[in-house]
């Protein structure tokens, strides 16, 4: 009790109910607080990625939501010259305020329709024993098991394994890998993935297509990666209720409901010193902003995956960056994979044949997939990183799993570029599809019923949402279209492996990377695998743009009344692989262009410029197809009577690297005895037989 008195006393000055005047009797106090920057172009995008700020997936071609924990933040932002619109002034009275509401859902509400039933948020106990108790619940197709590598506070981290015959070892079945919770505050991200796995379980043997998938595939739910980080922000964002105390009070009667400053939109895990494992209970202690910010490593960029590249800050800022190093929102850690939790997944994914992977996330509805940074980004070997080799196949069962939640289907890069990212690694390392999921619309964890609707869909995707998007990627999962298929008839007792050493490429150099997967089938197998063959050394294509235009043509018009357009038809008779359209007049404000490409009577949008007033615009469309379009002009405050457009074409020349194969080596074990040995090559989609007769006559 002297305890939550004492947090009352701190908080008199930090803290009000949503609504109040930020000034307490202290003074001015900042609240952290989400922001929508303007980034007109591309450029002021990636100057806004090295000012060390705390960006959110919520961003568009010219804007990024970004959370501005300290005073500080505010200032940098104001000193880099960018102009913002604050979106949610007050986070801890935003937490105050969906607190209450979550509250009021579970009064008034005794079951949501979610698989569980849940009405509010799991705590990391309620993760724990939820899994334990769905394992006990279905003994026979349930596990669970903890991953290698304890927490830095020192917790056991688990997870959640689905299937037919779970207690007995692996028969060839691939695995679908979902995972929650890498950034602490993200708390949707979790639910999600526990509600999935509930939701599988219950309906083996009573719905056909999960049964028929359960008895195909494994699941592996780790709901919580972040154990400590999610432990912290889930508890720091609860609310003390003090009402109890008020007759207690010297005040009289002026204690009330109080959000616990602290943690509750900590991102990061609870490393505080590179390299060393500081005493169990530690996180709590570190310093940390109003809001829950400060020190550990962003998981989300330890990945081995392109690790040190761009969008990851490192320990020192490069040249033009404002880094804080570990207290650097995307601190990407001292080496690539020196965290526990990034550990525990990358045994997960290397100890078998994972051939999809979703990582969820919140927030913005977005479907994010592999590769995170713009292909034309020079990579470590100099040239540009290109597109993932699968890219056609991941962005079709992208666009499959959105038109179930809805979400929008791109790159992560079309938002700002990222390394060293779950996918950027699992993809690259073994073949097996990953994804990103940044879950709902609007903050890090909102109101509860916004779970429920995003698991279950809403609107126009009601009865779809994510769980019909995960089903859809355990249907992946199982299909050989995408995977390898060996197969063969293995002596009694045998243990099959597939390994392969590697070296996976960071941004600045390698590290030793393998694979090693087994199964221990019953006389006749059939083992789903991923390709022997790594993407990242696959011949990889890229575009080079002529630094030249090969043809221009200018247009003069008259500018429109104020908040008018002029549009100008443009017919382009073949595809162009680059077209630029420039507009310039000659006084110092305000003048918009955006293009459309004519469908029928529709117009769609294929670019648009609309920068700060004196600056000019600029709109390229990419392998622009032949056909109509219409460049529009309009006056967002400008004096001028004319403009002129320039058009640009430009050629681009693809160009292919070398790449090289692959192969697995392939063992035949019987009590611990290597009696087979193969090199196995196998490619997406491909059929291999294995002969087993030596190792069944030597075994
Ligand atoms: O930054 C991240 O780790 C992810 N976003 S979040 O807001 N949940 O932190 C997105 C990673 C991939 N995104 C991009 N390449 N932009
Ligand atoms: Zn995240």
């Amino acid at each position: 009790m002297a305890g939550a008195l004492l947090v009352a006393a701190l908080g008199a000055g930090q803290l009000s109910a949503p609504g109040t005047s930020a000034a307490g009797p202290v003074g001015e106090v900042f609240r952290p607080q989400l922001v929508t920057v303007a980034t007109p172009t591309a450029a002021d995008k990636q100057r806004l990625t090295r000012l060390g700020l705390d960006l959110t997936e919520h961003a568009g071609h010219d804007y990024v939501e970004v959370v501005l924990h300290t005073p500080l933040d505010l200032a940098r932002l104001a000193a880099a010259g960018f102009d913002h619109d604050v979106r949610i002034p007050d986070l801890i009275a935003r937490s105050l305020e969906v607190a209450a509401a979550n509250e009021r859902y579970a009064a008034r509400v005794a079951r949501s329709p979610l698989p569980s039933g849940r009405v509010g948020y799991r705590t990391l106990a309620d993760y724990e024993s939820d899994m334990a108790e769905l394992a006990e619940r279905h003994r026979r197709i349930v596990r669970t098991f903890t991953l290698p590598r304890p927490s830095l506070d020192g917790r056991a981290i688990h997870a959640v394994e689905i299937g037919r015959g779970v207690r007995r070892g692996l028969t060839g079945q691939p695995t679908f890998v979902l995972l929650g919770v890498h950034h602490a505050r993200e708390w949707p991200s979790g639910e999600l993935a526990m509600e999935f796995a509930i939701d599988l379980a219950d309906n083996y043997g009573r719905d056909p297509r999960i049964t028929r998938l359960l008895r195909r595939a494994r699941v592996v739910v780790v709901p919580v990666v972040n154990v400590d980080g999610f432990h912290l922000s889930r508890t720091d964002g609860e609310f003390l209720d003090l009402r109890a105390l008020n007759d207690y009070d010297p005040l009289d009667g002026s204690l009330s409901v109080l959000a616990t400053v602290g943690q509750a939109y900590k991102r990061k895990n609870c490393r505080i010193v590179d390299g060393q494992d500081t005493s169990d209970g530690s996180c709590v202690l570190t310093l940390n902003s109003n809001g829950g910010f400060g020190s550990g490593v962003d998981l989300n960029r330890n990945y081995g995956g392109f690790w040190g590249g761009p969008g990851a800050a490192g320990p020192t800022p490069d040249a033009g960056e404002v880094g804080a190093g570990i207290l650097d929102p995307t601190y990407r850690g001292a080496a690539p994979f020196s965290e526990p939790e990034t550990q525990n997944v990358r045994d997960l994914i290397a100890s078998r044949q994972v051939t999809m992977m979703i990582s969820n996330h919140t927030f913005s509805n977005l479907i994010l997939r592999p590769n995170g940074v713009n292909p034309a980004t020079l990579g470590p070997d100099g040239k540009p990183v290109g597109d993932a080799p699968d890219e056609s196949a991941l962005k079709r069962l992208g666009a499959k799993m959105a038109a179930q939640n809805g979400y929008a289907n791109i790159h992560g890069w079309q938002l700002y570029d990222t390394t060293g990212t779950t996918e950027d690694w699992s993809y690259n390392a073994t073949g097996g599809f990953g994804y990103t999921f940044e879950i709902g619309a609007n903050e890090f964890h909102p109101p509860f019923p916004e779970v429920v609707d995003e698991y279950l869909g809403a609107g126009e995707h009601a009865g779809k949402g994510n769980r019909e998007a995960y089903l859809i990627a355990l249907e992946h999962a199982v299909d050989t279209a995408y995977s390898g298929v060996i197969s063969g008839r293995a002596p009694r007792g045998a243990t099959l492996r597939l390994t392969k050493s590697f070296e996976t490429p960071t941004w600045a150099g390698s590290f030793a990377d393998g694979v090693d997967t087994a199964i221990e089938p019953r006389g006749r197998f059939s083992w789903v695998v991923n390709p022997s063959t790594r993407p990242v050394v696959q011949p990889r294509s890229y575009t080079e743009l002529a630094t030249e235009p090969y043809d221009t043509r200018t247009t003069e018009g008259a500018v429109a009344g104020p908040g008018e357009h002029t549009d100008h038809e443009v017919v382009l008779d073949e595809a162009v692989d680059v077209w630029r359209i420039d507009l310039d007049w000659p006084t110092p404000d305000d003048l918009d262009l955006t293009v459309f490409r004519k469908e029928g009577d529709e117009l769609v949008e294929v670019g648009s410029s609309g920068n700060a007033p004196g600056e000019k615009e600029s709109v390229e469309v990419p392998s622009a197809a032949a056909g109509r379009y219409v460049v529009r002009v309009t006056n967002y405050a400008s004096l001028s009577p004319s403009y002129t457009l320039t058009e640009s074409l430009f050629r681009a020349r693809t160009h292919t690297t070398a790449g090289h194969r692959e192969s697995y080596t392939f063992t035949c074990e019987v009590e611990g005895r290597v009696l087979q040995r193969e090199r196995v090559f196998i490619d997406r989609g491909e059929r291999l037989r294995l002969d087993l007769a030596p190792c069944r006559r030597r075994a």
